[in-house]
């Protein structure tokens, strides 16, 4: 690389690392600090566990790793190591109180500073392109959003608010018809997408139909209102063995209000309203709302390839717009908004067969399991994602509102339990082509 463009690497590094830590101060400064260390359901961190965590691992990558520089604070590593520590068990641990948290954070990024204006973007591979700077933005911004979902968890009066989400400025198709034929899934070139999303390889596909938007609360409600949760024919074994024992009758967050439905989003209950995407549901219920509605989930490559594949070109482009970052334009994403947007809100953001909404608004849920794609290599450490393949993850794509476009591109793997759904969780459906539409 010449000099100029190394400086505007530095430049761009430094914006993001400064853009995601606002949102970090902000998420973590709406509460006080009692609530900071507060559990506020086992299956999330103490927000002060998140904080400290993500300047650990900023610690780890980039001041001790990157830069070979002496620790800051080795005494603390273990507390903040995610293997280590399971979630139930962090209010527990002696954590840095958040004045002290806060302080650990900033000593680490002059740090950060200090290395990022003398680092020679070498093709060392951990610091070509900044990969080890982008990896830890992404890092805090994944903190960000589970920060975000330990927020709707909360109870007590809000802390968080928001302008809503724009209105629909088009109608949007059912579904849309995807031709046969090969695509290329994944990517080598994208200088920040991680281990999981590598490498770039062809992947054929029969045709199929592909739901133009997420499925939505008014949708569910149908499912709801039709006995879907009580009726095992639209379960699996595993999803009504779920179902049962946790009595699931509706979405998270979700309550009778008259004859209708209310949700709670960030403290405060509403009307459901039914031409949003529907949200906070398991990957048992998507599955058996798609069986109710004689479909099914797409795999993760049908997914991919509505969100990617250009028919005039045959190429696969970074977003379903192109390969342009996203603006608040194309997609619902970076926590602008609190919830998702109603369906077709985002008409610039389709992709070029009319697929709307595969970007922002709601994690989707695909039937595939988390696996290395073929000639997968874990980079730079086998506990990003590697450690996951295979363990009943399932794959969720296209990020969330709550998801920065940092951390979120038409090749993003992001997975889970099939049983979660505290994360901003919803699903589109898909379906085989009928002989006459081959
Ligand atoms: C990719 C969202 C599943 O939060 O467990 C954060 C991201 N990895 N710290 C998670 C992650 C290590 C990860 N997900
Ligand atoms: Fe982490």
């Amino acid at each position: 690389a010449t000099g100029s463009d190394a400086e505007t690497l530095r430049g761009r590094i430094a914006a993001e690392l400064a853009r995601t830590r606002a949102r970090t101060t902000a998420l973590t400064e709406a509460v006080d600090d009692a609530d900071l260390l507060r559990q506020h359901s086992p299956l999330m961190s103490p927000l002060v566990w998140d904080l400290a965590h993500v300047g650990n691992q900023e610690e780890l990558w980039l001041v001790r790793d990157v830069g070979g520089r002496e620790p800051v604070r080795q005494d603390i590593d273990h507390l903040y190591d995610a293997f280590q520590q399971p979630r139930r068990d962090r209010p527990a641990l002696p954590l840095l109180p958040p004045a002290e948290a806060r302080v650990y954070l900033a000593t680490v990024r002059d740090k950060v500073h200090d290395l990022l204006d003398r680092v020679r973007f070498t093709d060392r591979p951990l610091v070509a392109d900044g990969f080890a700077f982008g990896m830890i933005v992404q890092h805090e911004q994944q903190h960000d959003e589970t920060m975000l979902a330990t927020h709707q968890l909360r109870s007590g009066p809000p802390a968080l608010g928001a302008p809503p989400p724009p209105e629909p400025a088009v109608r949007v198709a059912d579904e849309v018809l995807v031709p046969a034929g090969p695509f290329t899934m994944g990517t080598s070139t994208d200088p920040w997408a991680l281990d999981n999303e590598r490498p770039a390889h062809r992947v054929d596909l029969p045709g199929y139909a592909i739901d133009a938007a997420p499925v939505t609360n008014g949708r569910y409600r149908e499912f709801i209102a039709d006995g879907g949760y009580d009726d095992p024919r639209w379960w699996t074994g595993e999803g009504w063995a779920h179902r049962q024992a946790e009595g699931l009758t509706a979405p998270l967050h979700w309550r009778r209000d008259g004859d209708g439905w209310a949700y709670r989003r960030f403290g405060r209950w509403s009307p459901v309203r039914d031409d949003e995407p529907v949200v906070h549901v398991c990957f048992h219920e998507a599955q058996a709302y798609a069986t109710w509605a004689g479909r099914r989930l797409p795999t993760e490559a049908e997914w991919e390839k509505a969100a990617r594949w250009d028919p005039v070109t045959g190429r696969s482009r970074r977003y379903p717009w192109g390969d342009d970052d996203p603006t608040a334009e194309h997609a619902n994403l970076g926590q602008r908004h609190l919830w998702p947007a109603p369906v077709g809100a985002y008409p610039a953001g389709a992709s070029p067969l009319g697929v709307h909404q595969l970007i922002g608004d709601v994690w989707e849920w695909t039937s595939t399991t988390f696996r290395g794609y073929p000639g997968f290599t874990a980079f730079p450490y086998r506990e990003y994602s590697e450690v996951f393949f295979g363990d009943g993850h399932r794959v969720l794509r296209g990020g969330s509102f709550g998801t920065d476009r940092a951390a979120c591109r038409g090749t993003f793997r992001n997975w889970d339990y099939p049983i979660r759904r505290q994360i901003f969780s919803g699903f589109r459906c898909a379906r085989d082509l009928r002989p006459d539409e081959r």
